[in-house]
């Protein structure tokens, strides 16, 4: 086994829970720092949601429910049930399992405690090894502008709406003047490799980069950056990521990826079935590594590590 030191992964949702699962499985996990876009954040019934690190923590604490790809496995809905007796509409829907994540960490929260410090308190509770950082603890909300000038909070749009209206724009609300973790902050200036998860280029990882901070500092150690493509032969594994570039008049494919992320990394992976888009890739200042993605696949989870492990030397 590698021994792996100092890695700092930038992501969100489910991208960043099957790469962080997969270098976990190679031993990688007590090396690393994961820097958690926290702009999906909601509030529910007076409970502070946030779906991206809950993805993260329960798929590395191996509780996630990954057909489903959010929320727990061998959930129940009790609550959910009687609240829809009770005649209310709860279209964010929260099972028991997770519900008890939500009381504990908004009981916390009330209690004077920051976010980053419940999330490792969290962490330590459901025995992760990996150091899981939301990007700040204050808020900082993803809203989309449907062409018809509605404003959605992020919840809105992904659940409430199915992500159905046309979106014209995203910004990301307070995110110009939040503080960046300085935990997350000291994990992307000092990390050997920071790895850009294979996570929706717009919702998950343009929320970090929108804080000033964060963004000088990722363009700063460009060298020794790596991103992930989330995009496999022009599909994501999961994810509005192909609609919402496409809505955006982003292209749909590696090359717009790679439009975005070129001034945070001088390197990408790639999948085979987009070897054919490596060179315009390459007019971008990017290098390619063509490599298998699929983290299902065997063994692809162990060449990635080593690859990460390699790239920044290369
Ligand atoms: N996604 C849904 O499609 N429907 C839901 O009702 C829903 C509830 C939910 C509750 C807690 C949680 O942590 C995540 C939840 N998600 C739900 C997933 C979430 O909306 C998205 O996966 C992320 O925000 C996108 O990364």
């Amino acid at each position: 086994m590698m021994a792996y030191d100092g890695w700092c992964v930038l992501g969100g949702g489910v991208g960043a829970a099957r790469l962080l699962s997969a270098l976990q499985l190679q031993g990688a996990g007590p090396a690393l720092t994961a820097v958690i876009n926290t702009g999906d954040d909601c509030q529910v019934y007076g409970l502070l949601i946030s779906p991206d690190l809950d993805s993260v923590m329960y798929a590395l604490s191996e509780r996630n429910d990954a057909e489903r790809g959010w929320g727990r496995r061998n959930e129940t809905w009790r609550v959910l049930e009687e609240l829809r007796a009770l005649g209310a509409d709860p279209w964010f829907a929260l099972g028991d399992l997770d519900l008890a994540i939500h009381l504990y960490r908004t009981q916390q929260l009330l209690s004077g405690i920051t976010l980053t410090e419940v999330t490792a308190d969290l962490c330590r509770r459901l025995d992760i090894s990996t150091t899981i950082v939301p990007m700040t603890n204050d808020q900082v909300s993803t809203h989309l502008i449907g062409v018809d000038g509605t404003d959605y909070a992020f919840q809105e749009w992904f659940v409430r709406q199915r992500q159905l209206p046309g979106i014209a724009s995203v910004y990301y609300e307070g995110a110009s003047r939040a503080v960046p973790s300085t935990l997350a902050l000291d994990a992307i200036r000092t990390a050997r490799v920071l790895v850009i998860a294979p996570s929706n280029p717009v919702l998950s990882i343009a929320p970090i980069l929108a804080m000033p901070d964060f963004a000088s500092n990722v363009a700063a150690r460009r060298e020794r950056n790596v991103a992930i493509s989330p995009l496999i032969g022009g599909s994501a594994v999961k994810g509005p990521t192909v609609s919402v570039l496409e809505q955006l008049d982003i292209e749909p494919s590696v090359v717009g990826v790679a439009s975005l992320w070129a001034p945070y990394a001088a390197t990408m992976l790639v999948d085979p079935a987009d070897v054919d888009l490596t060179h315009r890739m390459e007019t971008l200042d990017m290098r390619c590594i063509v490599t298998p993605l699929l983290f299902s696949q065997p063994d692809v989870g162990a060449t990635i590590a080593a690859l990460l492990d390699q790239a920044v030397l290369a």
